[in-house]
């Protein structure tokens, strides 16, 4: 899978996914990033990517024109799964969403700082608007690494056994159980004994109680 991420800060952008997991699906060329500086295409001496927002207001807003030059060059080397805008008003960020983005070839990712970037960028390329929670983070980075790394760890081979993705809280709608490891006592806290019983079928039934009763007392919505 390749991603193209469009951004003013691509140092922001390269450390979270340059380690542990991440770093471990591009060196086995499962993954592909590639950080576009937009800076590279600004207007004038200065570079400049943004300006005053007609009818006033404070905060400078992301002009069209460096964006657009930039987002028809990668037009024309790759067609597109979706073209994303990260932003605050998107569509709120799930685990079933990361699922179907994860089945595409190629996404491109757009961070918008200030107060954004121009509405007409949005509707002449931008296929998805996506946020990550409801909070104002200072521009999309944060939120385009989120998606790269949640996306990145569903792709085939990325995971192996001992960090499969198909025990992560919510890929059954239900939060993940406690886990344990040595020692077997701590501080007099004891690890649940079943655990260390050597009783798959009941760990296993133990596991999904837990995951269950996890779900009912924090997060009830998603049982709905
Ligand atoms: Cl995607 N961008 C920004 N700037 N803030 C956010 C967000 C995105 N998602 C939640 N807050």
């Amino acid at each position: 899978m390749h991603f193209d991420i469009i951004t003013v800060l691509p140092d922001l952008l390269a450390s979270p996914l340059s380690h542990s997991i991440m770093q471990r699906a591009k060196d086995k060329d499962l993954l592909t990033v590639a950080i576009h500086d937009l800076r590279e295409y600004g207007l004038g001496k200065y570079r400049q990517v943004d300006d005053y927002q007609f009818g006033g207001g404070a905060g400078m807003v992301m002009r069209c024109e460096p964006m657009a030059e930039l987002i028809d060059k990668l037009l024309a080397e790759r067609t597109y799964d979706e073209i994303i805008y990260l932003t605050p008003d998107g569509e709120r960020y799930t685990q079933k969403r990361a699922n179907r983005l994860s089945m595409g070839e190629n996404l491109l990712l757009i961070c918008g700082h200030y107060k954004g970037i121009d509405q007409r960028i949005r509707d002449e390329y931008v296929t998805l608007e996506i946020s990550i929670g409801d909070y104002v983070l200072s521009g999309g980075e944060l939120a385009a690494a989120v998606l790269v790394d949640s996306i990145g760890r569903l792709l085939p081979g990325v995971l192996n056994d001992e960090t499969s993705a198909l025990t992560d809280s919510f890929q059954d709608d239900l939060l993940a159980p406690p886990v344990y490891t040595r020692p077997a006592e701590w501080r007099g806290r004891q690890v649940p004994e079943i655990l260390t019983s050597g009783h798959t079928g009941k760990i296993e039934k133990w596991r999904e109680d837990q995951a269950l009763q996890r779900t009912k007392d924090r997060r009830p919505d998603l049982l709905e």
